[in-house]
């Protein structure tokens, strides 16, 4: 029997600075129609869906930046979203700026969550890789202050039930750091879904700036190969309050396959059937994790933060 199900990426244009929440969910609601007259049963909206990306400026006015932060979700304006994906029995994943006061302390993640097709919220997931920097730079058309706005997820990469399968979670960066995946891939997952804003300008090089839509479908499709998952990568996109960002939403299987991808930088459903059992002739094989992997050799990955040293030789090697 495989389990077989219709998802989708639930790609963005541009979100304006001056536009509403209630604006905007009106079009999250128009992507949800269209899934459902497709049969969809789940969709992946992007990272920050609610509003602009606005760690592209630096804000002094604190009031200004609670102004793109959701309290606990559903709020009022994305309550119509809640209750007609709950109505069309279709889950989601939203991408969204959480706030809240913690102990006397206020605390900002870029969150995420996952809706069941019940209406249900069955997974949270707080940003663990945030890009950029915590101080304005200088010679920037655009800054990228999510060290400054967010702080790191606290909640590490949790893997939980839902569409009959293992669902995790990552936002943006998160998709360029191979153990982000092998943390869930370590829990079987078999569907990651993920939302992106991508600057085209981020890395301030050229050369690197003009390569943006391939390292954006060669870290997913490595991501999906590697841990034998699939992988929904939805992208807000498009000339954003003057800042170009990538679009390329896509549906990657566990072969490492892109089965389906955006065409162009608006509002578009990016639709697919996956079947959930694909991964697993991976994971029976040269993925078999239980198998195959020597973690006693890779105790470098948890122990160090940045590049070091060079390890010296193990005893016994030979060349000591
Ligand atoms: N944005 C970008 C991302 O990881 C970035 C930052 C852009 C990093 C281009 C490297 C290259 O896709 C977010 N929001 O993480």
């Amino acid at each position: 029997m495989s389990r077989k199900r219709v998802v989708a990426a639930a790609q963005m244009g541009p979100i304006a600075r001056s536009e509403s929440r209630e604006q905007v969910v009106r079009r999250l609601l128009a992507l949800l129609a269209e899934a459902k007259g497709k049969g969809v049963e789940f969709i992946t909206f992007p990272e920050l869906a609610l509003t602009t990306f606005f760690p592209r400026w630096m804000m002094e006015d604190e009031a200004e930046l609670d102004s793109f932060y959701e309290g606990k979700l559903p709020g009022p304006a994305a309550a119509p979203l809640f209750e007609a994906a709950k109505a069309a029995g279709i889950g989601f994943y939203l991408g969204y700026a959480e706030r809240f006061v913690e102990a006397g302390r206020v605390r900002r993640f870029n969150a995420a969550i996952t809706v069941a097709p019940s209406g249900e919220i069955v997974g949270k997931y707080r940003k663990v890789h945030l890009p950029g920097h915590a101080e304005p730079q200088p010679d920037r058309a655009f800054q990228h202050l999510e060290k400054r706005y967010f702080e790191p997820g606290d909640l590490g990469f949790p893997v939980f039930e839902a569409l009959g399968g293992r669902v995790g979670m990552l936002i943006c960066n998160d998709r360029r750091w191979p153990e982000a995946y092998r943390v869930m891939g370590l829990q079987d997952v078999e569907l990651v879904c993920l939302g992106y804003n991508t600057p085209l300008d981020h890395a301030g090089h050229e050369p690197i700036n003009v390569l943006t839509g391939f390292h954006n479908a060669l870290s997913m499709q490595a991501g999906a190969y590697q841990n034998a998952s699939w992988v929904i990568g939805t992208a807000k996109c498009g000339r954003e309050e003057g800042s170009l960002m990538l679009a390329d939403s896509m549906i990657i299987a566990p072969s490492g396959e892109i089965v389906a991808k955006a065409t162009t930088m608006e509002d578009e459903l990016v639709t697919a059937t996956i079947d959930l059992d694909m991964g697993r002739p991976y994971k029976e094989t040269f993925f078999d994790f239980a198998r195959h992997r020597e973690p006693a050799s890779y105790r470098l990955l948890t122990e160090r933060k940045g590049a070091g040293d060079m390890l010296p030789p193990v005893r016994g090697a030979g060349i000591d």
